[in-house]
């Protein structure tokens, strides 16, 4: 099984008392708290997620609250996405960047009111950067981690488990959206998210002591639909092309590198963290662009959790940042960062594990 030496500085997610009965067989640390990740067998594990359901403890999605008569402004200056349509009850992927325009986390934005916003991060310290900011700016907002905890359900049978437990007019929530709603006297908003594209929902928490609760219901209004425990899917967002922040990016990627132009308007207020950057970078032009790689061979490779090589004409034109078995395509696939001269179509040579293994480059995403 799992040991782990206790310390307040790890902190365990509400639901964590559900996964370990559930069979958890590993977790890693993110937002200085345990992430499970599988639960003993990962092809069944993808099959529930691409032909069922799912159910993921996502607690690791720690929330950071916005709060007060500045918090719109606080957002707005904290993110290079035009928030001015942004409605209550919407929530919007966006990119947080350093004063350098490089991407510092990519977190989902909800609105909850007009002076209440969170930031629904990946794993780094945007409490820190959210405070310090703030307070540079002479903002009047509280800034918070408030006791709020995603469960995801993720998969083409969700929208029935997820209507069964909350009601049929979860069925309408737009991409992103979300409503406050409740359970058995469990307080929590239901978000049609996450990070899959088989569809579903985040039921975010709002009650820490009531995990192994909240759990316990969806698992069973699940059962009908084969419903089971899984995890943020590292084969399923490789096929799917979704970034993972902190895997794909390294401390100089840009948003416009990853494929996350549409997230940044140029033409954004001066006062926003990195514009100025950000526009310098676009008038210079980017020198790198992520595309996909799929290597040759029919045999699946062991996971490598380091950058690869990948070299053109004898010159390294850039990095393979992950690669997985991809059970649908049959094939060992993964997201280069890549010099611009790089095109679809290219074929390749990556080193892996002292190896060299031939591929060729496609557009993303490759499902
Ligand atoms: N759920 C919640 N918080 C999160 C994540 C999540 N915080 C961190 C991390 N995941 C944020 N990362 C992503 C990355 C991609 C997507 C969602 C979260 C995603 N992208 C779609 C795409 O790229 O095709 C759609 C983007 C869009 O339409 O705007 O879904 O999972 N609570």
């Amino acid at each position: 099984m799992h040991s782990f030496t206790p310390t307040a500085r790890i902190r365990k997610s509400p639901f964590y008392r559900a996964t370990l009965a559930e069979g958890v067989t590993s977790f890693t640390p993110y937002n200085r708290m345990l992430m499970p990740t599988g639960y003993g067998d990962p092809e069944k594990e993808y099959w529930r997620l691409i032909e069922a359901v799912s159910l993921w403890d996502v607690a690791i999605e720690r929330q950071v609250e916005l709060k007060g008569r500045d918090a719109a402004d606080l957002v707005q200056i904290l993110c290079p996405r035009d928030l001015s349509n942004c409605a209550i009850g919407q929530g919007k992927y966006i990119a947080l960047c350093n004063h350098a325009g490089t991407i510092i986390n990519d977190p989902i934005l909800l609105k909850l009111s007009d002076q209440q916003y969170w930031l629904s991060i990946a794993d780094s310290d945007v409490l820190l950067w959210a405070r310090a900011i703030a307070a540079e700016r002479g903002l009047d907002v509280q800034i918070s981690e408030p006791d709020v905890s995603p469960l995801a359900v993720q998969g083409p049978k969700s929208d029935d488990v997820v209507a069964s437990v909350f009601g049929d007019w979860v069925r309408d929530l737009k991409y992103f959206w979300f409503q406050p709603s409740e359970v058995d006297g469990i307080p929590v908003a239901v978000a049609r998210s996450g990070w899959s594209k088989q569809g579903g929902f985040e039921i975010y928490l709002m009650d820490g002591t009531r995990g192994t609760d909240l759990w316990n219901i969806i698992r069973e209004a699940g059962q009908p639909h084969g419903i089971g425990p899984g995890n943020p899917n590292a084969c399923e967002r490789v096929e799917s092309g979704l970034l993972s922040f902190g895997g794909d990016t390294d401390d100089e990627t840009n948003p416009f590198e990853i494929r996350m132009e549409k997230y940044v308007d140029l033409d954004a207020p001066d006062e926003v963290v990195g514009i100025q950057a950000l526009r310098s970078i676009v008038s210079k032009g980017i020198k790198r662009h992520q595309l996909g790689v799929i290597l040759d061979g029919d045999v699946p490779h062991q996971p490598d959790s380091d950058w690869m090589s990948i070299w053109q004409d004898g010159t390294r034109s850039g990095h393979m940042t992950n690669c997985i078995w991809s059970y649908r395509l049959k094939a060992n696939i993964g997201f280069a960062l890549i010099s611009v001269d790089a095109k679809p179509g290219d074929t390749v040579t990556v080193d892996m594990a002292g190896t060299s293994v031939s591929g060729r480059l496609t557009r993303l995403p490759f499902v």
